[in-house]
């Protein structure tokens, strides 16, 4: 699973997220701070989708980004002649091959489809530039009709397929399958699309890659249509511990906190607190028996290391579930000398006062402190 590669897709499918709006200097903003992440990909928005759209695609691709500059389209000449004027390294072509969509959407069968994915795919290679071909609800297709299709276009020679779980239905063993099976039917790249809507996202991500995907698409903190789709920060946890070495040398990944808080603010959302990594108790540890074995040795109970993120750890220690190595370790940074035995006593006080109410950093520090002014004063 390591070698994978990310196509970030916040200014595409994110701007589909219900929230955002991103204004041209926004645009700008997330396209270089995504780019200095590391992103190999960004996908930007449809030039035909407006004036402005097309406008922010040309200006993105002159910043002359390490990242690849891809646009996304539908599998159509008047798409496709507009997107190859833009500037961009690549084309991402989609067309709708689910019977949901063939009878509701575009109207068109798999002869029509395979026609003009070949006249498209042939004209934007001729300008020189990557071509990506994708069916849209790849996992409600047949699945003869799709490995036909994308027999065909790995013929002309495209630079990838694309599968994508539109509606959030797939899970982690019919991606697997589909992957595996692909990968044995084309010798391009497969990259991978998956919304969250069944929170099977990253789970889907992580498989398809064990199937021999090369490409996964992510936004930031996963924003896209509906509920959204791979979280680029979820996918770097998931990596880091599947390929460690690749994922800490490629991505610079303490940019990941303040990617993501960028985006947040231009969409205003706030970071959930079950984000992995950046939710604000990702690396908070609460329980005393947690505490005590962190203290000792933080891999008993963490798999990922803050330190990889530009982040700390914490031990909660203000609460009745605390124990006597969490107020030994508070006591220390207070600059304090107690016993071990003076410690115990200490802490049941403070458990006792988390019995009856929630207790503040304050509340313990004043508990503690009290308790080593009675013990160093002598008794009159
Ligand atoms: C959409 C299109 C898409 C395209 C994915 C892709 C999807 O429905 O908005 O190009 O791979 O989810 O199918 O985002
Ligand atoms: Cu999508």
């Amino acid at each position: 699973v390591g070698n994978f590669q990310l196509i970030d897709s916040t200014l595409r499918e994110g701007e589909q997220f219900a929230n955002a709006f991103f204004s041209h200097e926004k645009k700008i903003e997330i396209a270089k701070a995504l780019d200095s992440f590391g992103v190999d990909y960004i996908e930007l928005t449809s030039p035909v989708a407006s004036e402005q759209s097309r406008k922010d695609c040309e200006a993105i691709c002159k910043l002359g980004l390490k990242a690849k500059i891809l646009t996304h389209i539908r599998c159509h000449m008047d798409d496709a002649r507009v997107a190859v004027e833009t500037g961009v390294d690549g084309v991402d072509v989609v067309i709708g091959t689910s019977k949901f969509l063939m009878e509701h959407s575009h109207g068109k069968d798999m002869n029509y489809i395979a026609k003009s994915a070949v006249e498209v795919i042939e004209f934007v290679k001729s300008k020189g530039i990557e071509i990506r071909f994708s069916s849209e609800d790849s996992f409600r297709s047949n699945l003869v009709d799709l490995l036909n299709i994308y027999k065909t276009v790995d013929k002309i020679g495209v630079n990838r397929i694309g599968i994508a779980d539109t509606v959030g239905c797939a899970n982690p063993r019919q991606v697997y399958e589909l992957v595996r099976t692909l990968n044995n039917v084309v010798s391009c790249d497969i990259e991978c699309h998956f919304h969250d809507d069944t929170g099977c996202a990253i789970p889907n991500a992580y498989c398809a890659l064990e199937a021999g995907a090369k490409l996964i698409d992510v936004c930031v903190l996963g924003i896209g249509e509906r509920n959204g789709i791979v979280p680029l920060g979820g996918l770097m946890a998931r990596m880091i511990v599947a390929a460690p070495e690749y994922v800490k040398s490629k991505y610079k990944l303490h940019k990941l906190r303040d990617l993501e808080l960028l985006v947040a603010d231009a969409v205003e959302v706030n970071i959930p607190f079950n984000n992995p990594i950046t939710g604000f108790c990702a690396f908070t540890h609460k329980a005393g028996i947690h505490a005590k074995a962190i203290l000792a040795n933080p891999s008993t109970y963490e798999i990922l290391d803050p330190h990889d993120f530009g982040m700390k750890r914490y031990i909660h220690f203000a609460n009745r579930l605390t124990g006597w190595n969490a107020i030994k370790a508070r006591v220390d940074q207070l600059n304090l000398n107690l016993t071990d035995a003076e410690i115990k006593e200490v802490t049941n006080k403070i458990k006792e006062m988390g019995d009856i109410r929630p207790l503040s950093i304050d509340d313990v520090d004043s508990i503690i402190k009290k308790f080593h002014a009675d013990v160093t004063t002598p008794k009159l």
